[in-house]
């Protein structure tokens, strides 16, 4: 049996089912707004993916109409090996997404002294933290500032015996918007992602320009999460030999959203 690294182990995960005010989340996309009733099948479909992908916990949270974001929980808290990292969220509309389900849903994870919240001027969106082996790579962007980077950077040097570097986010709203670290020293991303230093050293497959959103795709358990409208990454990644999961979820697009960003995986 091929070997899977460990940091693509992945036994849990929690999402939120979308809510109503989803056709009103951020958005920086000038297209229509979300179908909610289409929403919900391509969110029922990705939890099943999640499971078919070896997910043997998912805690699905109730929607919450009060914050039309909250379907991308990755962005409210970053789950290490041993700590989690409770996040201020860059965007003002979306601070207070951390709500008593889902901090109730981590502690049976995460113990109470474990558990460690961003404050004062932090600020810092899930989305914006790839982790590449024992580095996290943090981007710099209008979501997370250098004062949420240097926390995270403490924690993983600090508690977990890890390393973090910040660098700026040349495009994209969040740093997986633009690049995901697939495999060992694999990384899939926008053409962009060839300018950045850091990223140097790693070999890159470049996803097409019309195929964009692919940049953005899990590896769980050495299944291969992927966009379902991205045919020309699918047959490269069926190339090398990876198991896909094609899955659907367009309607949050719209709204910026993309595959990592409805769940946060555990360990
Ligand atoms: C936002 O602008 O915050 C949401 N509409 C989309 C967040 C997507 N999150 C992510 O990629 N991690």
């Amino acid at each position: 049996m091929e070997r899977i690294n460990q940091e693509f182990l992945f036994t849990s995960a929690v999402i939120r089912r979308p809510c109503k005010q989803l056709i009103n989340g951020l958005t920086t996309q000038d297209i229509d707004k979300p179908d909610f009733d289409v929403a919900i099948l391509q969110h029922s479909d990705y939890a099943k993916t999640l499971i078919e992908s070896g997910i043997k916990n998912l805690i699905e949270l109730d929607a919450r109409e009060d914050y039309p974001d909250s379907v991308f929980v990755e962005d409210t808290a970053v789950a290490l090996p041993n700590y989690l990292l409770i996040t201020q969220l860059g965007a003002i509309s979306r601070r207070g997404e951390f709500t008593e389900d889902i901090r109730e849903a981590f502690g049976k994870f995460y113990s109470q002294e474990n558990i460690i919240e961003m404050t004062g001027n932090e600020y810092l969106d899930g989305g914006d933290v790839m982790r590449a082996g024992n580095t996290y790579f943090i981007g710099l962007s209008t979501r997370t500032n250098q004062e949420g980077a240097d926390k995270l950077i403490k924690i993983l040097q600090e508690k977990e015996g890890l390393n973090g570097i910040a660098l700026n986010l040349p495009e994209g709203l969040h740093l997986k918007t633009i690049v995901t670290y697939l495999d060992e020293n694999l990384l899939v991303g926008i053409k962009t992602i060839e300018n950045i230093p850091e990223f140097d050293k790693y070999e890159k497959i470049i996803v097409e320009e019309d195929e964009r959103h692919g940049a953005n795709i899990l590896n769980i358990n050495g299944n291969i999460v992927v966009p379902g409208s991205c045919p020309k990454l699918h047959k490269v990644l069926q190339d090398r030999g990876y198991t896909i999961k094609p899955v659907i979820c367009d309607e949050f697009r719209k709204i910026d959203g993309s595959l990592t960003c409805m769940s946060v995986l555990i360990q």
